[in-house]
């Protein structure tokens, strides 16, 4: 594999497109030509980590990093023993490949809980022997390093999707369309007619959003702070609408759901509004944290007496090679919207500009194009 052209995170310096060294697909593994990338929130948490040194414990830091996981492209070449995908197929990248029936949740079909994913080194914190610079080793984080011209990852990361579907779009189901939709189908299980609130009206929780239009939520209550998310979640189907900035959002949710609200899902990942979603929901109700949070939730022990639940929700619950080719129909057909959700299209060197348009709030998503727009 030739050099190509990457993205690379350091600790001080913006971020710069360099050339990097990516080894040869090996057994059961696939070298992937990047079509598109979008820029995730993961990825900025991972950023902030990689910089303040907040890295979990026992990760040991590398010099430089490439992050994007959200990724579409097609499959320039197979190593040994790789039957699931060929040369030329379009696919959509999972993030979290699973085993696919040897651990524990494989088995009892939960596999967006696998314990033994085909490369644990791939996973949200682990090291890459794949990706250097002149010898010197690479992180490839959040296990896909997108932000480059090429991939190599597990046969099972690849998902095989339909050659008329435009990669520079759906590559958005790699993550936050998945994420979002899964939570509110696969995780919640909302049922029709539910009443149904979505705190942080990003890239993941306007899928929240039309997740819950898919599944026959009757009131869809978006929460954010800017008037523009708000007017975006009007679009992806959210019937009611409250400005967290103009007072308290509990109370008025509350009051929009007549005291009854079935579902809160938290899509900002901050220990607060995970909080307020859980005070939202009625006696019985579930609160769905979708977000990446700490260890800051705090939540009143006595609810649990009225059957109020608090639960996580991972990748949307979803099973890869079933629900991506699923979603990337239901995209085809019209009935979600992922063409919506990007604000913007860069090429890879304007990696950091979209970052700064994410913090000042200004974008769903961006994506980036490694191989030019
Ligand atoms: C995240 C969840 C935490 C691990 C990295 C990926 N999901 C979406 O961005
Ligand atoms: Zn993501």
């Amino acid at each position: 594999m030739p050099d190509m052209d990457a993205a690379v995170l350091r600790s001080t310096d913006p971020i710069a497109v360099e050339q990097v060294e990516l080894t040869d697909p090996g057994q059961g593994e696939v070298l992937i030509k990047i079509e598109a990338c979008g820029v995730c929130h993961s990825d900025l948490h991972w950023i902030n980590n990689f910089r303040n040194d907040t890295l979990p414990a026992g990760i040991a830091k590398p010099s430089a990093a490439i992050l994007g996981h959200e990724v579409a492209g097609i499959v320039e070449e197979i190593g040994p023993n790789v039957s699931a995908v060929a040369p030329g197929d379009h696919v959509i990248v999972g993030f979290r490949p699973n085993c696919g029936g040897n651990c524990h949740f494989c088995i009892r079909g939960t596999p967006w809980l696998c314990e033994r994913p085909d490369n644990p080194d791939r996973a949200y914190t682990g090291g890459s022997p794949r990706l250097s610079q002149d010898g010197v080793p690479i992180m490839q984080g959040v296990g896909v390093g997108g932000f480059s011209e090429y991939t190599v990852m597990p046969e099972r990361a690849a998902i095989k999707i339909r050659n008329d579907a435009p990669l520079e779009t759906v590559c958005l189901i790699g993550c936050g369309v998945t994420t979002g939709i899964g939570a509110a189908i696969n995780t919640a299980k909302i049922e029709a007619g539910s009443d149904v609130a979505v705190i942080g009206i990003g890239g993941v929780g306007l899928n929240v959003v039309q997740g819950a239009r898919l599944a026959g939520a009757r009131k869809i209550i978006a929460v954010d702070m800017m008037d523009n998310k708000l007017d975006m979640a009007a679009d992806f189907g959210a019937t009611h609408f409250v400005n967290a900035s103009e007072g308290d959002p509990v109370e008025k949710v509350r009051d929009l759901a007549n005291g009854y609200l079935d579902y809160a899902f938290e899509a900002i990942g901050l220990g607060a509004t995970c909080r307020q979603a859980f005070d939202m929901v009625r006696d019985g109700g579930t609160a769905v944290v979708v977000g990446v949070v700490g260890d800051d939730i705090t939540v009143p022990g006595r609810a649990f007496l009225r059957e109020k639940k608090l639960i996580g929700s991972f990748y949307g619950s979803n099973s890869l090679h079933t629900d991506i080719p699923k979603l990337v129909d239901l995209y085809m057909d019209g009935r979600i919207k992922v063409d919506e959700l990007i604000s913007k299209r860069r090429p890879l060197s304007e990696i950091n500009e979209a970052f700064e348009d994410m913090l000042a709030g200004e974008v769903a998503r961006s994506v980036l194009h490694p191989s030019g727009l």
